[in-house]
């Protein structure tokens, strides 16, 4: 892809993409994931110009273990979303070399219908890069996929740590999803992860598994009520669906449109966007910050001598800082 270079043809490509050219979005998004510097100022330059048709979607950020049934959950809602005349956009972020081709692949599948539909545009995450790259591209992705009149974004992450906490930074929902569990203890209760949570859904309540979903949800909500909620507007819901048979789904809708209203009525929605811009910003930064010491060539080989040298107590920490500062030239 040739990338445009004058601002005409930003000012152009922006525009192009508010008319809603799935194939100008498609390849605007190849120019921000590039790792090329030379596109990086360009597509910082196509950032700016479309800013002020981003921020109308609703964001929705989906965790949960590998297997959970994320995906399908975005089909069924996504599906049901267009129907009612929305606009759905589906990323992911996976910083796991898991997602290859071949899964890409598996999600489309998973996500058949909404794969097929005209109003869903299914953008998988980045191929490889540091979280915050990887983060920082879905975001823009997210605000480029806005601007392109998409008012419904869904980002699916899978439940790794630091993963959930990028995708939690940068939606104005995040959906925890989890499955029955057999006995009285609560599976993949991460304290960290449930304390991000807009709402716990408990997944796959349908057939032999619904009478154990209840009484998951019921233990949930009770461990929920000895936990502090993210907003002092907002109390996390327990409830149960499934994204196979579509029980449930609509009410996880509105129980988002719910938080949404509260959120935006308490002035919290656009606080908490703003925040989420200057750590975004911060976390850019420090990567921009950070390249030198990934690329410098001599640094990178004498890094394993150096690191083994302070392992070792032949080399002082602080010394070893100053090698690497000058190698660097800093
Ligand atoms: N019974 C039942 N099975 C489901 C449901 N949702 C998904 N499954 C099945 O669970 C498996 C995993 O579903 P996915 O939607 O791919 O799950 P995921 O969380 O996206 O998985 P990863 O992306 O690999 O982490 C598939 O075999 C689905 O058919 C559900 O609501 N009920
Ligand atoms: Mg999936």
């Amino acid at each position: 892809m040739v990338p445009p270079s004058s601002d005409f043809d930003i000012n152009r490509l922006a525009r192009d993409i508010r008319t809603g050219n799935r194939t100008l979005l498609s390849r605007a998004i190849t120019l921000v994931e590039s790792k090329r510097a030379d596109h990086r100022q360009t597509a910082a330059a196509l950032m700016q110009a479309v800013l002020p048709a981003t921020g109308n979607a609703v964001r929705v950020g989906i965790t949960g273990s590998p297997g959970v049934g994320k995906s399908t959950m975005i089909d069924g809602l996504g599906t049901m979303l267009t129907r009612q005349g929305h606009k759905v956009a589906v990323l992911a972020v996976d910083p796991s070399s898991r997602r290859t081709g071949g899964s890409i692949l598996a999600d489309k599948t998973r996500m058949a219908r909404l794969a097929g539909d005209a109003d869903a545009f299914i953008r998988p995450s980045p191929a490889s890069g540091t979280l915050g790259g990887v983060a920082a591209k879905t975001r823009e992705t997210m605000l480029l996929c806005e601007a392109a009149g998409y008012d419904v974004v869904l980002v699916e992450t899978v439940g790794v740590g630091q993963s959930e906490i990028a995708v939690a930074d940068m939606t104005d929902f995040f959906l925890v999803l989890v499955l029955p569990s057999g006995g009285d203890e609560l599976q993949g209760l991460k304290k960290g992860v449930v304390e991000l949570a807009d709402m716990i859904a408990i997944n796959k309540a349908d057939g032999d598994n619904l009478g154990r979903a209840k009484s998951t949800a019921a233990e949930y909500s009770a461990a929920l009520h000895i936990l502090s909620s993210r907003s002092p507007n907002w109390t996390p819901p327990v409830i149960t669906c499934s994204g196979l048979t579509g029980d449930g789904v609509d009410a996880l809708w509105a129980h988002i449109l719910d938080h949404r209203k509260l959120l935006t009525a308490s002035g919290e929605l656009a606080a908490r966007r703003g925040e989420q811009q200057v750590r975004w910003m911060w976390t850019m930064l420090e990567e921009r910050l950070f390249e030198p010491l990934r690329s410098d060539r001599a640094l990178k080989a004498a890094l394993p001598r150096l690191e083994a040298d302070v392992a070792a107590g032949r080399l002082a920490a602080a010394a070893a800082v100053e090698k690497i500062a000058d190698m660097l030239g800093l």
